[in-house]
């Protein structure tokens, strides 16, 4: 078998697992990547579309701001269309930031590159990944690459391997404690070459459903309509699709522009924690240790929020053989996290139509609806938590 040796093995090259081992690499501190699916497909996975301001600050401070900052754009707000009444919300005036709306695929191709340009390592097509003796001072992976098993010996191991990953599952059996919600929606997804209708974002609270208009650049639309969790794509023609989202996007002066769709897919809708997100050197990251609905646009920015902790407390172990930082790991972690979680909780509990909802339930959304769109202290609050909280 051959072996190598790293000091941070590091497990999936999504964003949390690539931004990882980016920052890593400029403190000095050398990684490698195992990733169990190939490099054109991690780059061309479909996912988020959101950055937080501090997220893009973070890709701007690490060298990786250029093409955000070209191919990308600055959303200084965001709209809610609620019983046909366009609100918009002004993050710039309320909280003095914006977001950038910069694809996650996007995002993870300058990672790669950047690390490949380093001279940094990123195994691709690696199976059966295995994580061993991380509860001793000698922690070790095994995986299979081009037929052959290899041995990787490390002193940390970060598991930001994804939700259906092997790193939380290696666990101790009964050490995880898991906060799970499943919503009784998901949201059918689409791209199409078609113009945005809007310069910025409208998620739209609609009798029918949840429908959401994003982008992805000046000729390219991403929409979202709420459809059930287990919807099957076959029941939505493309005309089924524009007709649904042109009533639910539908107020005054608004058209939906239209064209061919390129690319569809029902996701479902999750809140998921994981606690505790350490076991010896075995440290869990991104979605590996909890996930949330699309609706506040957190998922990846939590991922890279996790990653940016973590490499400040590999950082103090690394490089000062201070061990406390990755002691607290969990603990700083889950402080922001359950902030992620009831802000992504909230989003989709106000703006999505829920089936068991009764007359009471209908009104008391509304109610707060209008108080979070009316009142200059509730947009405040959805701002400060859209905008992204503080990195740490
Ligand atoms: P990722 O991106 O899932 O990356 C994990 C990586 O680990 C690899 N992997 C393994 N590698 C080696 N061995 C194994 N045994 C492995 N098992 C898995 C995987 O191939 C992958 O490359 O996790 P990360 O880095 O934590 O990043 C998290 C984000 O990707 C995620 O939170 C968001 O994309 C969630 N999400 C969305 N978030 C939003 O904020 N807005 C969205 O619109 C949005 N859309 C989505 C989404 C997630 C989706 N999934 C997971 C089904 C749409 C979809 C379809
Ligand atoms: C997206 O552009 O894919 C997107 C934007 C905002 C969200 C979710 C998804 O809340």
């Amino acid at each position: 078998m051959s072996t190598k040796k790293t000091r941070i093995a590091i497990i999936g090259a999504g964003p949390a697992g690539l931004m990882l081992s980016h920052l890593l690499h400029l403190s000095g501190i050398d990684n490698v990547i195992l990733e169990n699916r190939s490099r054109d497909y991690v780059e061309n996975r479909i996912r988020a579309g959101i950055l937080e301001y501090e997220v893009a600050e973070l890709m701007r401070a690490s060298g990786l701001g250029e093409r955000m900052d070209t191919v990308g754009s600055r959303h200084d707000g965001t709209n809610f269309l609620v019983d046909g009444e366009l609100h918009h919300i002004d993050f710039h005036k309320l909280v003095g930031k914006h977001v950038m709306l910069y694809s996650q695929h996007e995002v993870v191709r300058d990672l790669i590159k950047a690390r490949l340009e380093a001279g940094g390592e990123i195994i691709f097509e690696a199976s059966d990944v295995a994580v061993h003796d991380y509860e001793s001072g000698t922690p070790y992976v095994t995986y299979t690459v081009s037929g052959a098993t290899a041995r990787l010996d490390c002193e940390v191991i970060a598991g930001c391997d994804g939700f259906h990953g092997i790193c939380r599952q290696s666990f101790p059996a009964g050490m995880i404690v898991e906060y799970d919600r499943l919503y009784p929606f998901g949201w059918l997804g689409i791209l199409a070459e078609a113009p945005p209708s809007m310069d910025e974002l409208i998620y739209a609270n609609h009798p029918n459903g949840f429908a959401l208009l994003s982008m992805r650049s000046p000729t390219i639309s991403r929409l979202y309509l709420q459809c059930a969790p287990d919807e099957p794509i076959e029941n939505w023609s493309d005309d089924r699709i524009w007709d649904e989202l042109a009533l639910r996007l539908g107020h005054d002066g608004f058209s939906l522009n239209t064209g061919k769709i390129f690319q569809k897919g029902v996701t479902a809708m999750r809140s998921y924690v994981a606690e505790p997100m350490q076991v010896g050197k075995l440290f869990l990251a991104g979605d590996a240790a909890h996930i949330v609905p699309p609706t506040g646009a957190k998922g990846l920015n939590s991922a890279i929020a996790d990653v940016a902790i973590l490499h400040r407390a590999i950082e103090a172990y690394a490089l000062r053989k201070d061990n406390e930082p990755l002691n607290d790991y969990t603990k700083v972690c889950l402080r922001r996290i359950w902030q992620i979680e009831r802000f992504s909780w909230w989003m989709t509990s106000m703006m999505h139509k829920f089936d068991n909802h009764g007359p009471f339930d209908a009104r008391m959304q509304t109610a707060e609806l209008n108080y979070i769109l009316t009142s200059p202290a509730g947009q405040m609050t959805l701002a400060e938590n859209y905008v992204g909280l503080p990195l740490h």
